[in-house]
């Protein structure tokens, strides 16, 4: 049984098609830099946002107008699982990723709750057998339920705790029966609304005991992946540990975790912290940490995760160059932690929408490939920072020099000549990449 009947296999066609169920610039089988787009994309498909949501919002109910919306309980689990795999088909996603609760309904107990995870889970599997698309990582919700009101690992109640443990142990069996390639750790609830009732300490030492616990569970089942933290800063707590991928980075140093984590990092949560998505990517880049995108973007009027489809050429552009600089994504990918707007309810909106996204990405991808080529940044920053390849410099840099040296060279310095940083000349090189290479000028 189809359940989206209306639309057949989408294809690439090239920027002049008319057709809205083509892409437009994505085609998976070009090659840049001897790579195919496939391959250096890496796109995935959120089973929360695309099956599971259903267009609700804190004022409102529900919009989305979903052939499965009949149906209930186990049922609607398995619809989904069909629905979704006909969508990674027909979309020809290689990845998808979820929570344990997106697949398969909550039971009355732990063990029910199981039960049903195997029932799907074994569903997913026998779909997974005949189909290219992979599971890029899979995760345990502690944030939905009640009883997460006080956190997951870092709940005040032990019980919590414990629960969450056993939910995380089972995530993680999960993950290795599929073949995940990576597993993911958001801490939704991590972290305070208030410090008068909080013993903060405390909280991050038992996080931190959680993912030890958790490093050592997925070595005892032969689960070999990165695990990967996504930082948010806010949301639903209004504090969390996990503010940004530099608090992230001095946490997992300081519990020596940083083997065995990366970051999972999100548009739309750097904007919440205060930064670019480049920034979070370039934070985690230099750092060695980069593992995966959730691809989104935010709206700069809203105050909170919109989780957008990625549709900014700019940020995008400037996100796969950070992408490419770190030499591509390894066992990562491009995961739309994206919703079709409330508005746009139709079962087609989940096609035009991963269209919009993997178009955009396309661009980004083949604009910042050229700005490497050229070296149109790096050509200015090599030049910028040459004053350390030589001379004082170089004895910074090498660690050759000391406050006394410095203070006598400074001492004999008649004037200190300063560049011009040329941001606008850099950015309108960029524009000029972006317009030319959309437009063909530049190939
Ligand atoms: C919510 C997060 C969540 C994670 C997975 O803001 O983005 O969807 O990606 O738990
Ligand atoms: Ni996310
Ligand atoms: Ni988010």
């Amino acid at each position: 049984m189809a359940y989206f009947e209306t639309v057949n296999t989408i294809k690439y066609e090239g920027a002049s098609s008319q057709n809205p169920f083509a892409f437009k610039y994505y085609n998976p089988e070009e090659k840049i830099n001897g790579k195919t787009m496939e391959e250096l994309l890496r796109f995935s498909v959120a089973y929360w946002h695309t099956f599971t949501a259903d267009g609700s919002d804190p004022f409102g109910a529900g919009t989305a107008i979903r052939p499965w919306n009949h149906l209930s309980g186990l049922d609607l689990a398995k619809a989904r699982v069909e629905a979704a795999f006909e969508l990674f088909e027909k979309l020809n996603v290689p990845f998808f990723a979820f929570h344990d609760v997106d697949i398969a309904p909550e039971g009355s107990t732990l063990k029910e709750t199981n039960e049903n995870q195997d029932v799907i889970v074994g569903m997913i599997k026998e779909y997974m057998k005949t189909s290219k698309v992979k599971l890029l990582w899979n995760t345990a919700n502690m944030f939905t339920n009640q009883r997460y009101v006080h956190g997951a690992a870092t709940s005040s109640n032990a019980d919590v705790f414990a629960y969450s443990a056993a939910k995380v142990k089972k995530a993680l069996e999960v993950a290795k029966d599929l073949g995940a390639e990576n597993y993911v750790f958001w801490g939704g609830r991590e972290g305070y609304e208030t410090l008068l009732n909080t013993d903060m300490k405390l909280e991050q030492d038992n996080l931190a005991r959680f993912f030890h616990m958790a490093v050592d569970y997925a070595k005892e089942i032969g689960l070999n992946v990165p695990f990967l933290i996504e930082p948010k800063p806010k949301e639903p707590t209004k504090h969390q540990y996990d503010f940004d991928v530099a608090t992230g980075l001095a946490f997992l140093q300081k519990y020596d975790l940083t083997d065995h984590f990366k970051f999972n990092i999100e548009a739309n949560h750097a904007t919440l912290a205060g930064h670019t998505f480049e920034h979070e990517l370039r934070t985690a880049r230099i750092n060695g940490m980069l593992g995966s995108v959730d691809a989104n973007q935010g709206d700069t009027l809203l105050g909170w995760d919109t989780d957008e489809f990625p549709t900014d050429l700019y940020t995008n552009t400037l996100a796969m160059y950070e992408i490419l600089k770190n030499g591509g994504l390894g066992k990562g990918g491009l995961n739309f932690d994206a919703k079709v707007r409330r508005g746009s309810f139709d079962a087609e909106d989940l096609f035009h929408a991963h269209i919009a996204g993997m178009d955009a990405f396309a661009i980004g991808l083949k604009v910042a490939n050229k700005l490497i080529e050229d070296k149109v940044l790096d050509g200015f920053v090599e030049e910028r920072y040459s004053s350390y390849t030589s001379g004082i410099g170089l004895d910074i840099v090498e660690g050759k020099t000391n406050f006394r040296e410095l203070e006598a060279y400074a001492l004999q310095l008649n004037e200190i000549k300063n560049q011009s940083g040329r941001t606008e000349r850099l950015k309108g090189l960029v524009n000029q990449y972006l317009l030319e290479t959309l437009s063909g000028a530049r190939v």
